[in-house]
């Protein structure tokens, strides 16, 4: 091998399985990206996203250096130009209308990136608004919102222990694509095969038969937006069939009886009326949970993004509890990180409603408000109305229910500045753009995802490239961006040490520290000398000591569920008889709205169509591959329609992220792209009215020919 070929190990940050990989680099070329056969969480997998990290680093389009819009063109600035302009706007905006005149969008990359995590506050303590947005109410906000809940913490998230479990319900997730969410379990083809290799069953349920499907032992449809239905006759079943095994948890929990009378009302009859699933087949999966071995119920975007999220994800969670499959092994568990390590006392816990958003008063969680109110509030004038954004990583246009709402509101606000190294649908609408360092540019250390690994693993790595002279990365954009506010407001305010030293610091405070009399006496630097990542154990039960609610005890039922089972209940009829139920779609060679700029993830067969039943296409008078328009409350759109039977009757499939043939966008290969964006037809208004998170499956549409 030439002397100046270089093996770099790093683990892939585009979604939440966290491969490590092995990239072969020679100069500032890349030679080969490979799945790191070492790395102890991976395995060796990867994916065809992973060898894309090249594509993001030498793309031509990905801005470099700040770039300011001057009539429809952009020009380069200078680092001091840009953060002094973008701080006197901000500060301008924040004197004339109020602190809460200007709100932030933080988008999904964020919680891949270390240092957007660590420094992101130094901008937020120097703007000193209110006003937050983020990705989590278009995904996960029920997850949180359940376990502040139930746990006492945001964050205290359990996770299906797949390499140990013998069945596993999976609602509303399709792993094959996505890699596992809420679950980072990178390596799943084989994860879930492994299950039925030891004698074990997996059961999909979904509006659609997925690539998880397809390797399931069963799959079973279900109508979108029902589920709440399905688990709350699962938990009726439990109670009725004198199936409740709460074990070692018994103690701790509060509010069994009144659990079993709130399920009383949710027969399995009615379930599969609303569901299209058989009574008997209901009674069926409870009975399993309930009497197999290492038994787990899990769910994921298909049942936390539509109108009854939280009420699902609470129903997941009181399933594994009365299975006793929740802090058991193979049932539902707690990952133990090394950096992040929620136990009693910890920060960041959350709190909820403790304001409301001005204009549809909808509840914050965490000091976030629901991304659905956000174009109201730019376009809702008075007091409060927002005036100027900053976007994080984040690409609202595409990703947030009525993005032609929300392009029109960013068009006319007085001011926006967006991190981000890419134009794009939103990013277009910034006055300055503030690009950080891509991906193989910086040093990597997973801050969110190994605190949802279905394995016990850390791994830090360094950059695999330097970056260009001059580049900067996200928290030094947010050190420098957040002390030339604080300059203009005479705050004092301090940049914070380099993200790695913070991560250190907390290393040292955590479980597997001297400090703690753990025999690893794990610090950054023994972690650096692990490349691959560091085997730290197999999940283990430790809830009970983990809980931080005040008294360390499990309330089953809050009010906010209470209230949310009583609309379920009240719920008559879901769709128009002429309408159609419209649900999402993910690829495995697509990541959200972002990835379709490289070439060698977008060739080979188009895969932004509506997915239609072919009966629904006869009935609808239509060929297969006609063009169709599909109209929902808000909005039309056009695409071509295939057929298949993948999906069930009365259900189509739009995925999202598409639709960057638009004027403005910067993306060569991207905008190339046909396809739409189906966040023109999902509605702000349709939401899960527990917790505020967009509800972007189960939309009414009726899809009309076109001639
Ligand atoms: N209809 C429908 N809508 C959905 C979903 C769905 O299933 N159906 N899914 C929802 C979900 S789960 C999510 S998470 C959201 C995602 O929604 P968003 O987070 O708003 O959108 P992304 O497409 O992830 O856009 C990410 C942006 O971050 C930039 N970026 C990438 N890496 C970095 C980085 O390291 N630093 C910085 N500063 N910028 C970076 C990219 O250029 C891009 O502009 O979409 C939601 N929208
Ligand atoms: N390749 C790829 N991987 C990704 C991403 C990506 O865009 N592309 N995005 C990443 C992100 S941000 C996230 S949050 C995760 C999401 O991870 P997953 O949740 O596993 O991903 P989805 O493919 O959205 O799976 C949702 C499933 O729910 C089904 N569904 C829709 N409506 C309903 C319903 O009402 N009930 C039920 N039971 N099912 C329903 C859909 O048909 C779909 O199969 O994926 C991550 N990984
Ligand atoms: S599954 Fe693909 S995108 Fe996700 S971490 Fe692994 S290689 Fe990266
Ligand atoms: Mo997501």
């Amino acid at each position: 091998m030439p002397a100046d070929i270089k093996t770099h190990y790093r683990a892939c940050n585009l979604c939440e399985a966290i491969c490590g990989l092995e990239i072969k680099t020679q100069g500032d070329q890349v030679l080969s990206i490979k799945g790191d056969k070492n790395d102890p969480l991976s395995r060796g997998y990867i994916c065809p996203k992973g060898t894309a990290m090249e594509d993001i680093y030498t793309d031509p389009d990905r801005l470099r250096l700040p770039v300011a819009k001057q009539g429809d063109s952009w020009v380069q600035i200078s680092w001091d130009e840009a953060f002094d302009r973008v701080a006197e706007k901000l500060v301008a905006v924040q004197e004339q209308h109020g602190p809460n005149a200007v709100a932030f969008y933080a988008g999904n990359p964020n919680v891949h990136n270390y240092g957007s995590m660590t420094h992101a506050n130094v901008l937020r303590k120097a703007l000193q608004t209110k006003v937050h947005f983020s990705a989590t109410s278009l995904d996960q906000l029920p997850h949180h919102l359940t376990s502040y809940s139930l746990y006492g913490h945001q964050s205290l998230i359990p996770v299906p222990d797949i390499d140990h479990c013998n069945y596993m319900l999976i609602i509303g997730g399709n792993p094959l694509a996505s890699n596992g969410s809420i679950m980072t379990s990178p390596d799943i083809p084989k994860r879930l095969k492994a299950i039925q290799e030891r004698g074990g069953r997996f059961v999909v349920i979904d509006p659609r038969r997925t690539e998880t499907a397809n390797v399931a032992d069963q799959h079973l449809f279900i109508r979108p937006g029902t589920d709440a239905y399905l688990l709350m006759a699962m938990l009726n079943t439990l109670f009725d069939e004198d199936l409740v095994n709460t074990g070692h948890l018994s103690d701790l929990l509060i509010g069994l009886e009144d659990l079993h009378e709130a399920c009383q009302p949710f027969t399995p009859e009615l379930a599969e009326q609303r569901t299209g699933i058989a009574a008997e087949q209901i009674r069926q999966l409870a009975r399993d949970m309930a009497n197999i071995e290492g038994a787990v119920c899990y769910g994921r975007m298909g049942v936390s993004v539509q109108v009854h999220g939280t009420l699902c994800q609470w129903a997941i969670q009181m399933i594994n509890i009365l299975t006793h499959s929740m802090d058991v092994r193979g049932g539902m568990m707690l990952p133990s990180p090394a950096f992040g390590y929620i136990q009693p006392g910890e920060s960041g816990a959350g709190h909820f409603a403790a304001f409301h958003s001005r204009v549809s008063g909808l509840p914050e969680f965490g000091g976030e408000l629901p991304a659905t109110v956000m174009a109201e509030e730019m376009l809702t004038e008075g007091e409060g109305q927002i005036r100027a954004l900053v976007t994080l990583a984040g690409n609202p246009v595409l990703s947030s229910p009525n993005g032609v709402q929300l392009d029109k509101a960013l068009a006319g606000l007085d001011f926006m500045v967006s991190v981000d190294f890419y134009i794009n649908e939103t990013t277009q609408h910034a006055d300055i753009i503030l690009p950080p360092t891509s991906a193989l540019e910086h040093d990597h250390y997973d801050l969110a995802f190994l605190r949802l690994a279905v394995h016990n693993t850390t791994r830090f790595n360094d950059a695999v490239f330097e970056p260009i002279s001059g580049a900067k990365h996200d928290w030094q954009i947010f050190n420098d961006l957040g002390l030339a506010i604080a300059a203009r407001k005479g705050l004092d305010i301090k940049p914070l040490p380099s993200p790695d030293q913070l991560i250190d610091f907390g290393i040292q405070r955590g479980p597997y520290s001297a400090a703690a009399g753990h025999p690893l006496a794990l610090t950054l630097d023994k972690i650096k000398q692990h490349p691959h990542g560091l085997d730290i154990g197999p999940l283990q039960p430790s809830l009970a000591d983990r809980l931080c609610t005040e008294d360390g005890k499990i309330r089953l039922i809050a009010d906010f569920i209470t209230e949310d089972i009583a609309r379920l209940a009240a719920t008559e009829q879901l769709t128009e008889p002429d309408e159609m139920l419209l649900i999402g779609r993910r690829h495995i060679r697509c990541n959200n709205s972002w990835m379709h700029n490289s070439h060698r993830l977008v060739k080979g067969k188009p895969r932004w169509q509506l997915l239609m039943h072919p009966d629904d296409l006869v009935k609808h008078g239509l060929e297969n591959n006609a063009q169709v328009k599909i109209q929902s409350r808000i909005g039309a759109v056009q695409t071509q329609v295939l057929a298949s039977d993948e999906v069930m009757p009365g259900v189509v499939s739009l995925p999202h992220g598409w639709g960057h043939k638009r004027d403005g966008v910067s993306l060569n290969i991207a905008s190339e792209q046909d396809g739409v964006s189906c966040n023109d037809l999902t509605d702000e208004r349709l939401m899960d009215r527990a917790s505020g998170n967009a509800a972007l499956n189960g939309v009414p549409v009726k899809i009309v020919a076109l001639s």
